[in-house]
């Protein structure tokens, strides 16, 4: 074994190989953000329907007809060309709950994947709103799978100390009640095969994120010392090796460290599951754009941003907003900004497009140099190497940073935009820059987020956007809708 097998140690793999084999098809078409929604049957009916043209004229080279969504079909009936391994988890079967049935409004609007699972949207919040004749701004199309809420961490272990976890299961169901509450239409993902997985992730990661939750429960380390979750305890740095070759372990506890950077992110039976679907989600959102959706939310958990080539941590397994921006380049649009707004730095994202002109990574976020993850990275001083310099741009906060200093860091980043003239925009979205959030010391208000909605939209690019942090249960929703409904159809 050399250490070219070892991921944490030696000089990292780029994506040339993968870059070189996308097919981009020559002709992009300029996409205007004035169109509705693209989502079958739309809720709402206010604005006149002229379809946007959409960014993909034709499906990326080697994925075949997969996941299109048509824009006229008042179903949906997605096709999944690849099916994925045996294995990969991710059931297609999806349950789309709307809180409050409305009798006498109460309508299907399309059919899920498996043909009767419905897409509902949250009727009774539309309902209040004719009922109080306030104008309501409707919200892009929510991506979903009930499969990211299998992923239960049970805690973190920071300073050798269990503690509770923050990013919990519930995190995703007050986001899917609060966009239902706001009026919008959720999507169930669709299942994607891994080519796009594997433009932003070493297939070792993958295979190992995919089979350890067994292993660890294979080796009793539950019955043998309590631990249930998947813990790491010695990890391959280069400081430890210094060069020499390292040997693939063998003992399930050291194999814990080989591709994960810190304790706080455990695995669980659920872990791989969630995060596979996740990245579902975010394919599926991205898909809607492409076919010429102004906007769509993915409904992402566990969070990604963290998560680079070759290691998991912060949370973070599989980085879903990176994919987003692969899918996006695999299906015709030339550039993409990436704009990061959770309150940590998404080192992740950072590294998988470090040397890469075709991403613009824009983030703003507490500066790690106060003391706060991820603690390596994320200096103004980091500007992307080889091709990609210039391509990355870092917006550090102080501590206690409210909605003035942290609005005016956004307009800088937009301002790179304005140069960078990306023709699609994927933005992670963290809403742990809330004041009170308990993962950061920034102190954003709904206010604050609704202002970056509105900067963000009025760029009029096609938009992804990927859920990422917010840990404060009680501003997560209300914080997130606030951004959301900046994109809802005629804003921007
Ligand atoms: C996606 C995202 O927002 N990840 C943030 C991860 C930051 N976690 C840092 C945790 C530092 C220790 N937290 C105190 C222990 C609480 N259990
Ligand atoms: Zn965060």
């Amino acid at each position: 074994m050399t250490t070219s097998s070892t991921p944490m140690v030696g000089s990292s793999s780029t994506s040339s190989s993968q870059a070189a084999s996308r097919t981009r098809p020559t002709c992009i078409v300029e996409v205007r953000k004035t169109g509705v929604s693209a989502v079958p049957h739309s809720r709402i009916d206010r604005n006149p329907v002229h379809s946007p043209a959409p960014l993909r004229t034709a499906p990326p080279a080697g994925t075949g007809e997969r996941n299109m969504l048509p824009p006229t079909s008042s179903t949906v009936t997605p096709v999944r060309a690849t099916p994925r391994p045996a294995g990969g988890g991710s059931s297609s079967r999806q349950t789309v709950v709307c809180p409050t049935p409305t009798p006498g409004t109460s309508t299907t609007d399309a059919v899920g994947p498996d043909g009767n699972s419905p897409i509902l949207t949250g009727r009774s919040a539309a309902r209040g709103t004719r009922d109080s004749m306030h104008h309501m701004a409707p919200l892009p199309p929510v991506v979903w799978s009930d499969d990211v809420l299998g992923h239960e961490p049970n805690g973190e272990v920071w300073v050798g100390v269990m503690t509770p976890g923050t990013e919990v299961p519930e995190r995703a169901t007050v986001l899917r009640d609060a966009c239902l509450a706001a009026g919008a239409t959720l999507v169930p993902a669709v299942p994607h095969d891994d080519s796009m997985l594997h433009a932003v992730h070493d297939p070792g990661l993958l295979s190992h994120l995919e089979t350890i939750a067994d292993e660890w429960a294979r080796g009793e380390y539950e019955r043998l010392v309590g631990q249930d979750r998947v813990v790491p305890y010695v990890f391959p740095t280069e400081g430890m090796l210094d060069g020499v070759p390292a040997m693939a372990p063998t003992a399930t506890h050291a194999k814990a460290g080989l591709w994960c950077y810190d304790t706080m992110t455990l695995v669980g039976p659920g872990t791989w599951p969630a995060a596979r679907s996740a990245v579902d989600v975010a394919e599926t959102a991205a898909d809607l754009v492409l076919d010429g959706a102004p906007a769509a939310y993915a409904l992402t958990r566990p969070p990604g941003h963290h998560a680079t080539r070759r290691a998991f941590g912060g949370s973070c397994y599989l980085n879903n907003a990176a994919v987003a921006a692969e899918a996006l380049l695999a299906g015709g649009v030339a550039k993409v900004a990436l704009v990061d707004v959770d309150a940590h730095h998404g080192n992740g994202t950072q590294a998988v497009f470090w040397e890469r002109p075709d991403v613009l990574y824009a983030s703003l976020h507490v500066d790690p140099a106060a003391g706060w993850f991820p603690h390596f990275v994320g200096s103004a001083d980091e500007r992307g190497a080889a091709a990609g310099v210039g391509a990355t741009v870092n917006a550090p906060l102080a501590p206690g940073t409210g909605d003035t200093g942290w609005l005016a860091a956004l307009d800088g980043l937009l301002g790179h935009l304005t140069t960078y003239r990306p023709e699609a925009l994927v933005v992670s979205l963290g809403v742990d820059a809330a004041g009170g959030d308990p993962e950061s010391p920034l102190d954003v208000t709904t206010d604050g987020f609704a202002a970056a909605g509105a900067r963000l939209a009025a760029l009029g690019l096609p938009t992804v956007l990927v859920h990422e942090g917010g840990y404060a249960l009680d501003r997560l929703g209300v914080d997130t809708v606030a951004v959301l409904q900046a994109f809802g159809p005629g804003a921007g």
